[in-house]
């Protein structure tokens, strides 16, 4: 049957092309205008188009969002950010290999130096940076990038230590501690999300399917799952499939397709955000050992039309928590635990790309309910909160600003 499922992926069009998101009657097949390789199976005339109706959302106008945005900073092309605890400092990946060290009132900016030479290609470059559980000890920080090797592409964790002299700053002693396995050709959905545990335990890592779809829900192969790892890159002890060795020990959960957002709520569980095909986004809370069902269900389709069976109670996989057709197009995610803004004590904030959007999403213990949506008008690639609780938000590709939200005045 999976045969018949295996259509080309259409090469990045769901999170890197530029914005496309023009929600169409659920069931028109609108992205097909795209490349079709050759020697591909011809999408099927017979579309039968079962997505349940998707879920709505308010969509805030700008005049009554609740927070005020203020233009921080510019960069080409960010990937993500991290604060730094102990400090009044930032970092900021750039997709193209930069890593930016600024204070948080912009006064100062500093260019790392040491950074790996990452694959810059499609949705492939330097990607995630996040601080080792020690950091105010030890300064370590974690990056993700892509390199090339035998196969093809694929992300890697590198963990080196941050250090800083007058107005320059570096990494030292930069060691690569795990690679996404197997390498792949193409150029899309590595994923390479980064998240520790809370008691800083536990290294997890998304590792997307790499635009291969099946060998999600192969447990022999690294792609499409979310792994569990400790500080030093390895398999982390007890985890669910470690009896089968290899990279299999890595597994923590499977079934998955692009997430590009990975954090802990302060409860410690672990959510996930994920990329679905056409339609079908999803945000995941991810459990030991769970399968969240690509390439087999999915509350989207496939980009040439083709239905994939939505997720079902019965269907022996995690459903989304929440979802949203048409696609936002979901990448950074964060937990929200500040002061700053009450409201969204405990829930979760995902920028989006193809959505324009910082999407809030209601969370309460395991339940999820997909709260507002609030244009940017920008894609939105990373989200994160600042030690005084404002949430800074960066947007994407080129001129992209980085923002301080910070609540309305009435
Ligand atoms: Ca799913
Ligand atoms: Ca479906």
């Amino acid at each position: 049957m999976m045969t018949g499922l295996v259509l080309s992926a259409c090469s990045g069009a769901d999170d890197e092309s530029p914005a496309t998101s023009t929600p169409s009657p659920s069931g028109s097949a609108t992205a097909s205008a795209s490349e079709t390789p050759s020697g591909t199976t011809t999408p099927s005339a017979t579309e039968t188009e079962t997505d349940a109706p998707p879920p709505e959302f308010a969509t805030v106008d700008e005049a009554d969002r609740p927070f005020a945005v203020e233009e921080v900073g510019a960069y080409d092309s960010p990937w993500a950010l991290e604060f730094l605890p102990g400090t009044e400092q930032l970092l900021i990946t750039t997709i193209t290999g930069e890593m930016i060290l600024r204070d948080l009132d912009g006064g100062r900016e500093v260019d790392v130096e040491g950074l790996p030479d990452p694959v810059v290609a499609g949705q492939g470059g330097l990607g995630d940076i996040v601080v080792g559980p020690d950091f105010e000890d030890d300064r370590t920080v974690y990056l993700s990038w892509v390199e090339a090797g035998e196969g093809g592409t694929g992300a890697v964790i590198g963990r080196a230590t941050l250090e800083e002299s007058g107005d320059q700053a570096s990494l030292q002693n930069l060691e690569v501690i795990w690679e996404q396995q197997p390498k792949a050709s193409g150029d899309g959905h590595f994923s390479h999300r980064l998240a520790f545990s809370p008691d800083g335990e536990y290294l997890f890592v998304s590792s997307g399917d790499r635009q291969e779809m099946t060998p999600a829900q192969d447990l022999g192969s690294g792609l499409g799952k979310i792994m569990r790892l400790t500080p030093d890159g390895q398999p982390a002890p007890d985890n669910p499939f470690a009896d089968e060795g290899g990279v299999s020990a890595e597994i923590w959960s499977y079934g998955h397709r692009n997430p590009l957002g990975l954090a802990f709520a302060p409860d410690g569980t672990l959510w996930a955000s994920e990329m679905g095909p056409q339609g079908g986004d999803e945000l995941n809370r991810i459990e030991e050992g769970g399968n969240y069902g690509w390439p087999e269900a999915s509350n989207g389709s496939h980009y040439e039309g083709e239905e994939i069976p939505d997720h079902t109670d019965d269907d022996g996989f995690n459903s989304p928590e929440a979802w949203w057709t048409p696609s936002v197009s979901p990448a950074g995610l964060m937990i929200y635990d500040g002061e700053m803004f009450p409201d969204y004590s405990g829930d979760a904030l995902i920028g989006a790309l193809s959505g324009q959007a910082l999407v809030h999403v209601d969370l309460d213990g395991d339940q999820a309910v997909a709260g507002e949506i609030y244009p940017m008008g920008n894609r939105i690639r990373d989200v994160a909160q600042a030690p005084d609780g404002s949430i800074w938000v960066l947007e994407d590709a080129g001129g992209a600003n980085l923002l301080r939200l910070t609540p309305a005045s009435d």
